[in-house]
């Protein structure tokens, strides 16, 4: 007993020795002395040794030293602007939360949502297929004959397990699909990943993005063509782009073209992006081959239509000016973390 009180003496003249004037010390002190492993919980526990005919003595000495510090804490507490008894009013919930790091969108992402946003405001809808496709879809339909570079081993991934599957080498494979429902006129997009057995460098891989376009109608000629796409590089690039158009060759389209725009990093004065010519390369398209159109089950001499496709990483790098496209697939967030929806 004599202990107890000498105990609790000894803690009262500590405690009045404190002066508590911030919210750390406050809740330093609540813990040490109110906490729930605090030291009026630890002299509590020692009251199972008092003697019986002391108990009440000690229990009143205790409740008291109890009253003393609560006391002690909630003046405290009062002295620092708080009046709440509970230490959750020790919290400014007025404060800013601690912000999260937000991640940022991949720039293949960036620029494949805004190819896709303006064709869809062109009526353009979005198909989609599989990766895995067959040598009909992939080749046979689209006119590239049977012993078309093209299908060799050195371009194209077969499937071992069964070389009647290979994973596709344009999204071309899903616009025949889409041909082949027959619900014409017929007006997509055909975004997605395709693959091709290339060694990787600066400029190649061997899988990246593509976005092909299709348009089948009665009377779609070149010059809906022409103006569609001018309409998207525009809109893609500014209006002061400038357009040409080269002819070229597919064995899917007929006549083919491929269309340069103005270079963007040196507005036609010629740097090292366009080397030295003022113009870039950004897409191939044409004419719907008609045998395409047959393949397909369309009647070649009733519809017509266009079709075009780009390359998703080589127009990021345009916009960008990177000039390694290994880094799109890296994933260094050193990288990645740079690009915004702003550009
Ligand atoms: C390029 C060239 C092109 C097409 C893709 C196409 C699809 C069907 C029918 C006819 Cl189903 N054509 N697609 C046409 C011309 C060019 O892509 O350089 N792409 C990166």
């Amino acid at each position: 007993m004599d202990q107890l009180v000498k105990q609790i003496e000894q803690h009262k003249k500590e405690i009045l020795a404190l002066t508590l004037n911030n919210k750390e010390d406050l809740e330093a002190f609540r813990i040490k002395y109110l906490g729930t492993k605090g030291l009026l919980k630890l002299i509590m526990g020692e009251m199972k040794n008092v003697p019986a005919d002391q108990k009440k003595e000690a229990g009143q000495l205790l409740n008291e030293f109890k009253i003393f510090t609560e006391s002690f804490y909630e003046e405290s507490l009062q002295g620092i602007g708080f009046t709440n008894k509970k230490l959750s009013a020790l919290i400014d919930v007025t404060l800013p939360g601690e912000s999260l790091p937000l991640g940022s969108r991949h720039p293949i992402s960036i620029v494949h949502n805004k190819i896709v946003s303006i064709f869809q405001r062109l009526g353009f809808s979005i198909a989609e297929g599989p990766e895995i496709e067959d040598d009909w879809h992939n080749f046979t339909a689209l006119n590239l004959p049977e012993n078309h570079p093209a299908r060799d081993m050195q371009d194209t991934f077969y499937i071992s397990q069964n070389p009647d599957w290979l994973l596709r080498t344009h999204t071309s494979s899903v616009q025949i699909r889409e041909m082949e429902k027959g619900n014409l006129p017929l007006r997509i997009i055909c975004p997605g990943r395709v693959y091709r057995n290339e060694t990787i460098s600066a400029r190649a891989h061997c899988f990246f993005n593509q976005v092909e376009g299709l348009y089948i109608a009665e009377n779609v000629s070149f010059a809906d063509l022409k103006q569609t796409l001018y309409f998207f590089v525009q809109e893609m690039f500014g209006n002061d782009v400038k357009v040409r158009f080269r002819p070229s060759y597919f064995p899917f389209t007929e006549p083919s073209a491929e269309m340069d725009i103005s270079c963007l990093i040196c507005n036609g004065e010629g740097c090292n992006v366009c080397k030295k010519t003022g113009w870039v390369e950004i897409l191939g398209c044409g004419m719907v081959h008609p045998q395409v159109l047959d393949n397909c089950g369309i009647d070649s001499k009733k519809y017509t239509g266009f079709a075009f496709g780009m390359g998703v990483e080589r127009i990021t790098m345009l916009t960008y000016q990177v000039k390694d496209l290994r880094l799109f697939s890296e994933n260094d967030v050193r990288f990645l973390k740079q690009f915004t929806n702003a550009v």
